[in-house]
Parts: C-alpha cells; structure tokens; sequence
C-alpha cells in the first residue's frame, strides 16, 4: 500500500499542476457556504461511483505498471549481458528461428492480463450501471445544449441552468441518498462528468442515458462537456452544488418564489423591452408570456453563480457584457448580438437583476 501511496501523490502532483493551469482564472463568488472544489480531481473522488471507478483505474495501472516493468526490466537486462565487447569478433551470432514454447507464452500471457482488464472494467461498469436508485431519490434530467446545460427538477416544478443542486449523501451505503440524472440531448453528443462525483456518460440524441450522483461531502464540484460538440465546447461547463438537506430545502424553496415585480422606472422599461424584443423567443421567465425554450430558463437568473455556461463569475460587468454582444464574451454561442443601443442594455440589466 506504500506503493499505492506514492503512485497517488505522484498522480496528485502532476494534476493538481495541469488542473491548476486549465482552471477557470476567475475570482471566487463572496459568502460561499460550501468549499469550493475549483481542481477537478479524478484521484481525490468524493462519491461513490467515481471511487469504484478509481479502484478499478487502481487496479488496470497496477497491472500495466507490472508489464511495464517485466518488459522494460528484460529488455535492460538483454541490453547490458549481450552489450558489444572488446574481444568481440564482428560475426554474427547465431540466429535462431521460431520457439513454440517462447511464442506461446508470449500470446497466451498477454491474452490472459488483458481478459482480467477487461473483468476489472466491464465489472465496474456494470456495477455502476446497474445500481438500483432507491424508490425516493431525487431525480433530475439534464438535456445538452449547444454549449450549456438545461437542468429539470420534474418533481420539483424547477427548472434552471448550468449549475445543478443536489443534497449530500453519506458514505455508509445503508444511509445513502444518491441523485438519479437522466441524460438528453438537444442536439448532438455530449457528455456529463464530474470527476470527483462520476465518469462520462454521453448524452446522445433521442436517446436516454443515466447515472447518478453520490456525493460523501458538501461543495461545489466543477465538471464539463467530455465530448466534443463544437466552437464552444470547452466553455460548457458544468457545477454541481452539493448542499446539506437543510440547505438543499432551502435552495428549492427560494427557486419556488417567483421573483418580485419590476418596482424602478429602469427595472419597468428593461421589463419593456425584454418583452418586446426577441429575447422571449428563446427564454423563458416562468408563469409570463416568455416561454422560449431554445436558451436557459432565465426566471431565477441572479441565484446563478456564473453566466455562459461557467465561461464567466456572474456579476453586474458580466451581465452587461453578455446582453450588450454575448459574442465577446463567447464567441459562436448560439445567442446572437441582439444590437441594442447602450442604454436599452442599462435597462435590460436592471431588470434581469429582479430575477432572482
Ligand atoms: C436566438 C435565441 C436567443 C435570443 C433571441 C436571446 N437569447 Fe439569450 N441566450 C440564448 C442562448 C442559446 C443562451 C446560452 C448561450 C450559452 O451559454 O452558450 C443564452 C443565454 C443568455 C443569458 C445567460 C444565461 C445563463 O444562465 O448563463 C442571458 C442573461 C440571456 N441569454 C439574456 C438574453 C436577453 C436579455 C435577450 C434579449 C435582449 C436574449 N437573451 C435573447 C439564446 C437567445
Ligand atoms: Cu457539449
């Protein structure tokens, strides 16, 4: 296990190093109530279907550590007793051909490593898949978009974006509380992951896929679109918000209040002109005329924590860039420049700022 021990903080290392360069480069949002865990670490897993995917990577690595280091040792030690000598006469040394006995170890060997790999990983995957949810866990469909996530609560009447809510489970598996996700696509493929909660699964069109979240502790865990789905691929990104159940009540709570009414005269003309341009074509405020489907449900906006899709920390700047040319801030997302003048944009901004 020493062994094991060493393998992990290498591992850590080298990603902790690589995850530290590709993390978002964006401050963290103030008053966070839950520990924000930015590294995206496939060797710290904190649920239990990625920790029975870790075991099994364990496993495949320790093996293929051990064939590396047969073949690698054999190859040292060929190279070093048969090295070229002083008192070598340039001739060529005997040449043998074909060994029935070599050859066959040679194939036999290597078959029989490779059906073990196969055991180890087609038995963790199915264990994974075949995991019966309990009769009450909580479920939730996630459909991919071309570059964001929308997020149903069917059960919950809830309905948002990017940023998925879940309570935390426990890791004695008789007190479990795991989340069921089923996954849609609107589109093309994509695919879910969490590192530290779960491996990929593909979110493929008119098809439906699943699995489930089972966290060990509370925080917000980062994760992103695995599968390559176009321009914006790399800003779909994804958080899952795991509260305590006290905290995760609350959060559905406030997601069922609707948001307050347009009270200022710029709230009231933003309100205006979110109406009366195109924007309800494409987004809905629940229980308004705003009913498009084709972009996020903005109806509890400002509880987000980012915009875009995670491609930036959601705040007053932010906002205004997004609704003055989302283009800039994402370049080919599938919200155009809707081209309104500056102070249409200042009202549109006070306005969305009531969806909360
Ligand atoms: C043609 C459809 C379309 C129109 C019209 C449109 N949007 Fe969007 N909007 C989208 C799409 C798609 C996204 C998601 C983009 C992404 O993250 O890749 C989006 C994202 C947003 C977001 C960010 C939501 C989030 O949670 O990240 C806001 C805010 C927004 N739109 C406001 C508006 C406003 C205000 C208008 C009108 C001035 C408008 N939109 C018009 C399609 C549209
Ligand atoms: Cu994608």
């Amino acid at each position: 296990m020493r062994l094991r021990g060493t393998l992990l903080s290498l591992g850590f290392r080298v990603c902790g190093a690589l995850c530290a360069l590709t993390a978002p480069a964006f401050a963290e949002p103030a008053g966070l109530e839950y520990p924000m865990r930015r590294v995206a670490h496939i060797f710290q897993p904190l649920s239990r279907p990625a920790e029975m995917i870790s075991e099994a990577a364990y496993l495949v690595s320790l093996i293929c550590l051990g064939v590396f280091l047969v073949v690698a040792g054999l190859l040292v030690f060929i190279m070093i007793k048969f090295r070229r000598r002083a008192q070598d006469d340039g001739r060529e040394p005997p040449q043998i051909y074909g060994s029935t006995n070599i050859e066959l170890a040679w194939t036999v060997i290597p078959i029989l490593i490779t059906v073990v790999l196969v055991l180890v990983t087609s038995r963790t995957i199915g264990e994974i898949q075949n995991m019966k949810m309990p009769e009450d866990a909580l479920k939730i469909r996630v459909v991919g978009h071309q570059w964001w996530w929308e997020i149903h609560y069917e059960d919950l009447g809830i309905v948002t974006a990017n940023e998925v809510h879940i309570p935390v489970s426990s890791r004695d598996p008789a007190q479990a509380t795991p989340t069921h996700i089923v996954l849609q696509s609107a589109d093309v493929i994509h695919s879910f992951w969490v590192p530290q909660l779960a491996g990929k699964t593909d979110l493929v069109p008119n098809k439906t896929n699943d699995t489930w979240l089972d966290p060990y502790e509370t925080g917000v865990y980062f994760g992103n679109c695995a599968e390559y789905c176009g321009t914006q691929h790399a800003n779909m990104l994804l958080r899952v918000i795991v509260h305590t159940p006290e905290g995760f009540a609350k959060w559905v709570a406030s997601q069922k209040v609707p948001p307050a009414a347009p009270q200022t005269a710029e709230e009231i003309k933003g309100h205006q002109l979110f109406y009366g341009y195109a924007c309800i074509n494409c987004h809905t405020v629940d229980g308004t005329v705003a009913e498009g489907v084709f972009g996020p449900n903005l109806t509890k906006l400002m509880t987000r924590q980012t915009i875009g899709a995670g491609v930036a920390e959601l705040n007053d700047q932010t906002l205004w860039a997004w609704v003055n040319d989302p283009q800039g801030l994402k370049t080919g997302c599938l919200m155009p420049d809707m081209q309104l003048l500056d102070p249409e944009v200042d009202a549109i901004v006070a306005f969305l700022k009531t969806l909360q």
